[in-house]
């Protein structure tokens, strides 16, 4: 496995397909694979230079930030600050591929490598709207600083949410200075994995009308800024001051439809960052149009901006901080339930105790003392 690693960290595309197939399958394997990845980073102390020269080189990324990343990267996981993970949700066919397609050229002329991650519950196994976007993003494919998966979580118990944060961690190693995810929000598992993002942004369109009250997975809340795709369509001034009535911020005195160009789409990055306020980051609300590819420049100015306001505040190595203690908590649950139920049909001491509640010689809840009490002292032995 640690070859693996080593294609991995040494960036090659094969090795990076392979390692997120094998975190997608979940198992003892995914679990070694990130295990040798995050020893790699801690260990090698020439990484910390490299991942500096990167974050200098990006647009966004200034001296601290690339400082945060030597630090980061030192620490040990591959998932160093100087790493943008991008979340972009909505529902689907709003039009996340095609931002997430425009979104990927103006990183790439940045000179950042990009990657996406397309989360999609809905077809694990046909892939149906994955193939879709695969279509819609196929103009990177034979550029060697982009890579796209689709990721279906086929042996994930848990959801999306482990094998989206293991294929980000395989990346990150790999070296992609952007880390773009896109899911279809719709459910909990694609609110989970919302979490692991840096930076949401939550794709609406005017044809969707009452989406406002409609999205209620939790998504609205999370999102970081709200992008009104298919603002060439009527109705989008409507959805922005509805957006913004549930904000309870005024909405950007801007015109929208014909005039979309003038308008928030010509927003400056200083423009979108005095979306702060008081220190607050306020979301902003943009209208774009992917298909005319207007108002991109502005979304991607939002993001980087939201960016920026999370590494200046430290608040980014907060989320990640939290992100690896609550990961760490689902992990150990996991393992202790596994570990119990397993117990619970091997160890002859419990399974007695499960038969005598079987057989109602016991109840329930003394029987859950019991075995507690027969479990907790091997905490000293392991
Ligand atoms: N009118 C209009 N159509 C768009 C726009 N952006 C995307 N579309 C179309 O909406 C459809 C769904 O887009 P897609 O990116 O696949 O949506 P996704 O399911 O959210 O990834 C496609 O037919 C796009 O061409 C837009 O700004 N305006
Ligand atoms: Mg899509």
């Amino acid at each position: 496995m640690s070859t693996l690693a080593d294609g991995v960290r040494a960036g090659r595309v094969r090795a990076v397909a392979k390692a997120i197939t094998v975190i997608d399958e979940g198992g003892p394997e995914a679990a070694d694979l990130l295990t040798a990845l995050w020893r790699g980073a801690s260990a090698a102390t020439d990484d910390a230079g490299d991942a500096a020269d990167v974050a200098a080189g990006c647009a966004a990324a200034g001296a601290a930030s690339a400082a945060a990343a030597a630090g980061g990267a030192a620490r040990g996981d591959p998932l160093s600050e100087s790493v943008r993970v991008i979340g972009i949700t909505g529902a689907p066919g709003a039009g996340k591929s095609t931002l997430t397609d425009l979104l990927i050229e103006r990183y790439r002329q940045q000179g950042l490598r990009v990657s996406v991650l397309a989360v999609d519950p809905s077809s694990p196994f046909t892939g149906g709207a994955v193939l879709g976007d695969r279509v819609r993003m196929n103009r990177h494919a034979l550029d060697a600083g982009c890579f796209i998966r689709s990721l279906g979580a086929r042996g994930a118990l848990g959801g999306l949410a482990r094998p989206a944060r293991g294929a980000i961690r395989v990346l990150a190693a790999a070296g992609f200075d952007v880390i773009l995810l896109e899911t279809v929000g719709v459910g909990q598992s694609e609110l989970d994995v919302m979490h692991v993002a840096d930076t949401v942004a939550l794709v609406l369109t005017p044809a969707g009308g009452d989406q406002v009250q409609a999205t209620k997975s939790g998504i609205m809340e999370i999102a970081d800024l709200y992008v009104i795709n298919k603002a060439d369509l009527p109705g989008s001034a409507r959805l922005r001051h509805a957006i913004a009535d549930m904000l309870h911020v005024r909405a950007p005195d801007v015109a929208s439809g014909g005039d979309l160009a003038g308008g928030v789409l010509g927003a400056t990055s200083e423009g979108v960052a005095s979306g702060t306020s008081e220190g607050q980051w306020v979301p902003p609300v943009l209208e774009v149009s992917a298909s005319r590819a207007e108002g991109v420049e502005a979304m991607a100015a939002a993001v980087a901006a939201h960016g920026d306001y999370l590494r200046e505040t430290g608040q980014l190595a907060q989320r990640r901080s939290r992100q690896r203690l609550q990961e760490l908590r689902e992990r150990f649950r996991e393992s202790l339930c596994l570990k119990a139920d397993r117990a619970l049909v091997e160890e002859p001491a419990l399974m007695a105790i499960a038969e005598a509640v079987l057989e109602r010689r016991v109840a329930v809840e003394v029987g859950v003392e019991q075995l507690v009490a027969l479990w907790e002292p091997r905490k000293a032995g392991s």
